[in-house]
């Protein structure tokens, strides 16, 4: 009999076939009735297979009276109820470090992407005004700027790392000053570190305690010259005063990989020349999204083999 196992969103063939082969495997995001599924099958889930940006919040796991466990295609949990996890000593895991350089080097090509607008460059050339105006704007230098980062985590670090290497000055927030990050400025107040920084790299874990913290005044702090830079997850900015912040020019620009409601964004975004808008795309190459598959896999054949599981946060 195989485990009964409800699956969230969508997973590449490679991941989908495996799974199919190895439980009986629910598709949630493929059924026109979500109510009518779980109530069928919730009796009989054991494990929920969902993706760090869908989760599983307590409607889904109340469902599930015998959930054992929730294994996260994703390195961020943060949409999964960890307390109603812990409460019910349901096992949760995810993907670390295999998608970390990935997310970091996304991260870097916003900022230099957007920087220096290589996408109103391609633009100059294909609509012909390159001929018909002459030069491209000129644009700002992006090495020896002043770049901050707001989570010195395995991504934030990875980040700097690649920014020491256009020779960047380089200042961060975290809960306390970091022994390996010698080189780089500790500034405990995000305020501070945002008014030192030219691009201000958000690579904070999500949770109800960063819910925000890039507010208004963090925003202001960048102004009007400065460029924030989002690849961790959209709570840990206040969207409204960031949309207010781009339309008024009292930010000069953003580069964001995560939204409020994505895959559906806010509109007001489209209406904007000053942002570069990317599909949660951070993480998406070919290799890093095989080892979260595997990872996440492991975790779940794992579990029901009574074996210690590769990557537990609870
Ligand atoms: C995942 C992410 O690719 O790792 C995370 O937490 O958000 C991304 O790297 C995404 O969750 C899968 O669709």
């Amino acid at each position: 009999q195989k485990p009964h196992v409800l699956q969230v969103g969508s997973y590449p063939d490679w991941d989908q076939q495996p799974l199919d082969a190895g439980f009986h495997m629910h598709r949630l995001f493929d059924t026109s009735d979500k109510v009518a599924l779980l109530a069928e099958v919730g009796p009989n889930i054991r494990g929920i297979a969902t993706r760090g940006d869908l989760g599983a919040g307590a409607d889904l796991i109340n469902a599930c009276p015998n959930l054992e466990i929730i294994v996260v295609y994703g390195v961020g949990y943060d949409a999964v109820d960890i307390a109603l996890c812990k409460s019910r000593g349901i096992r949760v895991t995810n993907t670390p470090d295999v998608l970390t350089r990935d997310v970091a080097d996304y991260g870097v090509a916003m900022m230099l992407c957007h920087g220096r607008r290589l996408i109103d460059a391609q633009n100059w050339v294909h609509s012909g005004d390159w001929s018909a105006k002459g030069m491209f704007p000129l644009t700002k230098r992006v090495h020896q700027a002043r770049a901050g980062i707001l989570g010195l985590g395995r991504i934030g670090y990875e980040v700097a790392r690649r920014l020491s290497g256009f020779d960047m000055d380089i200042a961060y927030s975290d809960i306390g000053p970091k022994d390996f990050a010698k080189d780089w400025t500790f500034e405990p107040d995000p305020v501070a570190l945002a008014r030192r920084s030219d691009y201000l790299f958000v690579t904070l874990a999500a949770s109800a305690e960063t819910r925000h913290i890039v507010g208004r005044d963090v925003i202001d702090a960048v102004g009007p010259e400065g460029m924030i830079i989002n690849i961790s997850r959209a709570s840990n900015i206040d969207e409204s005063a960031l949309l207010d912040a781009l339309e008024s020019g009292r930010l000069g620009s953003a580069a964001l990989d995560v939204f409020e409601g994505e895959p559906a964004l806010n509109p007001r975004f489209l209406k904007l020349q000053n942002v570069l808008l990317q599909p949660h795309a951070a993480s998406g190459t070919v290799q890093t999204r095989k080892a979260m598959g595997q990872m996440m896999r492991d975790n779940l054949t794992a579990h029901f083999a009574g074996q210690p599981l590769p990557s537990a946060v609870v």
